[in-house]
């Protein structure tokens, strides 16, 4: 497995009120983000993983995206500074869960005038990839560099324009191969993976998550789901249109690390 515990928050009410700057699907549905929020906690526990379920938080709309206030690494975590108002108290709220899981000198915090979002940092094999988008600034960028190099984990910047976040076009599956879609497609920072090209109409269906033990992915995206296989992962989908509403993919409702 590639990692044994995960964080997530259950949507609140307010969930219906999420930032919408991409997609034109409507406004969620409170009990089907529920159950789907549901599903995907039995997917991750099915898994193996230890899910840690956090209370809901009524006056962040956008909370359940845990993936944002925080980067989780196996020797430390940062607390992230998301760039929009009304997300940036989330971050005192997920220090207080991972202060459960991490001593407080190895829990360290991105300050304005950075800004960063989870969404945006994809970690492979020890390697940081960090998005520059309307999300997290160069600022940002520097102070999560300076972090990583402590730990001897290099951070590499990639601009993104087309996407909310990094991991909105593409995630690491790991041994080298990268789900790929729009702008990232044979982009150079990539050059050395092995590409999953993800076609424009199933694009949201780029952000997985590589389990170890199974790939966890959006359901209803035949494409996608073939291509996985075709490369010898064993799928499995997750009810996602909810979140899919207020641009949330699948590694946005969880922060994934091991415990030690
Ligand atoms: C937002 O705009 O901040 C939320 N509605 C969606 C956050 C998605 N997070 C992610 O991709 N990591």
């Amino acid at each position: 497995m590639l990692f044994s515990n995960a964080l997530v928050r259950t949507p609140g009410h307010s969930v219906i009120n999420g930032i919408d700057d991409y997609a034109d699907l409507g406004r969620p549905d409170y009990e089907r983000a529920l159950a789907q929020h549901q599903a995907y906690v039995d997917l991750l526990s099915d898994r193996g993983v230890a899910v840690t379920v956090l209370d809901p938080l009524e006056a962040f709309p956008d909370s359940c995206f845990v993936e944002d206030p925080a980067v989780v690494a196996t020797d430390f975590a940062v607390i992230t500074n998301p760039a929009r108002a009304s997300r940036t108290p989330e971050r005192g709220f997920i220090r207080l869960a991972l202060e459960h899981f991490y001593s407080q000198d190895h829990i360290f915090e991105i300050n304005a005038p950075g800004h960063l979002e989870g969404g945006d940092v994809m970690e492979v094999d020890g390697t940081y990839y960090v998005g520059l988008s309307a999300r997290t600034n160069r600022e940002g960028f520097e102070q999560f560099k300076a972090i990583a190099a402590q730990f001897n984990h290099p951070a590499l910047a990639v601009p993104v324009h087309d996407f909310l976040h990094l991991k909105t076009g593409t995630t690491y599956l790991g041994d080298g191969k990268l789900l790929v879609t729009g702008e990232f497609v044979n982009h150079p920072a990539f050059a050395n993976f092995t590409q999953l090209v993800v076609p424009a109409e199933e694009a949201y269906a780029v952000n997985c998550i590589n389990t170890g033990n199974g790939v966890i992915m959006p359901a209803g995206f035949p494409v996608v789901k073939q291509l996985l296989e075709d490369h010898g992962f064993p799928v499995f989908e997750a009810a996602m249109s909810e979140f899919e509403k207020i641009d949330g993919g699948l590694t946005c409702l969880s922060l994934r690390f091991t415990a030690h």
